[in-house]
């Protein structure tokens, strides 16, 4: 048989591996230029306009337009606060009121959802996922700046833009989704070095089953974490450069480092599982990205997607979440 264009070029996941180590990392699976550059323009544009709103409602002193992009987002974030982040990332959460405008609660944009639902990125989850494949709510961009250029405490506990502690995701996930087959895909937007805080796992960690996972006490700096008792010394660091997308099981121990380049370090990490298992987050949007059953049911326009989180953000409104119960005490000896 002649495979065609699509078969001959996907990426193939080897599974004897990525069942062995819990991880796997995938070369060229993204055209650098044309599927990351338009992400980092796409991004610029939400800096200038967030930038021009916030200067505008006396939240930031500039909009810090002549420095480069890295000084640019720091010092905008240190002006903003807490809440500094929101309009970069690719998902809603805590509160917000009816005032608040979308395009300040989250990102959404055509770059983002082409990586969300890349065909060569679908294709390689669907070897692990199965043949019905849900895009999970839970994601993120993390676009960290320089450690030395962040002044707020407050950034030390937000992995979005520090280094995070180690953990499975599924230590961090609720316990209603213990049985979801949930595939993290974690890929750099640019080039992750160690000096930038690449991604560390522990190769082999997802055997053990799910591990401690202690929440930090007051004056502490990071949210959850595995002690090192339990995790053993033996990380690896994973430098990655642009277009390589990782895989992690969801028991895979993994951490990033710190930023201490002077170069932004900037990924997005998403998640897959097979259609009809819990996502854990039921009040956000979740949508079929591969269905060799009924292809009609795959999202393929990327305003169907923005549209889905529109309404979510008008539920919500109406609805409010409940906090769902930690699953992490710190009441064990291992915590002390
Ligand atoms: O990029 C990071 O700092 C952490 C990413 C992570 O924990 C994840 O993708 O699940
Ligand atoms: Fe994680």
């Amino acid at each position: 048989m002649v495979a065609t264009v699509e078969t001959a070029s996907m990426p193939r996941v080897d599974m004897d591996r990525f069942d062995d180590q819990g991880y796997i990392i995938l070369e060229d699976v993204f055209d650098p230029e044309r599927d990351l550059d338009p992400v980092v323009q796409e991004y610029s544009a939400v800096l200038d306009r967030v930038t021009a709103q916030w200067v505008a409602a006396g939240k930031i002193r500039s909009t810090y337009a002549d420095l480069p992009f890295a000084e640019r987002f720091a010092h905008v974030l240190n002006d903003a606060g807490p809440e500094g982040y929101r309009p970069f990332d690719i998902i809603l959460g805590g509160r917000f009121t009816a005032e608040t405008p979308m395009d300040e609660l989250m990102h959404l944009g055509p770059a983002i959802f082409n990586l969300i639902t890349h065909p060569r990125l679908v294709g390689a989850v669907e070897q692990v996922v199965g043949p019905e494949v849900l895009s999970n709510p839970i994601q993120h961009v993390r676009i960290k700046p320089p450690e030395s250029l962040l002044t707020g405490e407050f950034h030390k506990r937000n992995t979005m833009v520090s280094a995070t502690e180690w953990h499975q995701d599924q230590g961090v996930a609720t316990t209603d989704v213990d049985n979801t087959e949930m595939l993290t895909v974690w890929f750099p937007v640019l080039d992750a070095t160690i000096e930038n805080g690449c991604l560390c796992v522990i190769p082999e960690s997802h055997k053990k089953g799910l591990a401690l996972h202690c929440p930090s006490k007051p004056g502490e700096t990071w949210d959850l974490r595995i002690p090192e008792a339990i995790r053993g010394p033996d990380t690896l660091p994973v430098p990655m450069k642009r277009g390589s997308v990782i895989f992690l099981h969801r028991r895979t121990m993994h951490a990033s480092l710190r930023n201490l380049s002077s170069a932004v370090r900037w990924s997005f990490d998403l998640r897959y599982q097979p259609v009809g298992q819990p996502t854990g987050r039921d009040w956000l949007p979740s949508f079929v990205v591969r269905s060799r059953k009924d292809p009609s049911a795959e999202l393929h326009d990327w305003h169907d997607w923005a549209r889905l989180w529109h309404e979510t953000r008008d539920y919500l409104l109406a609805n409010p979440s409940a906090p769902k119960p930690r699953r992490w005490t710190g009441t064990e000896v291992e915590c002390a």
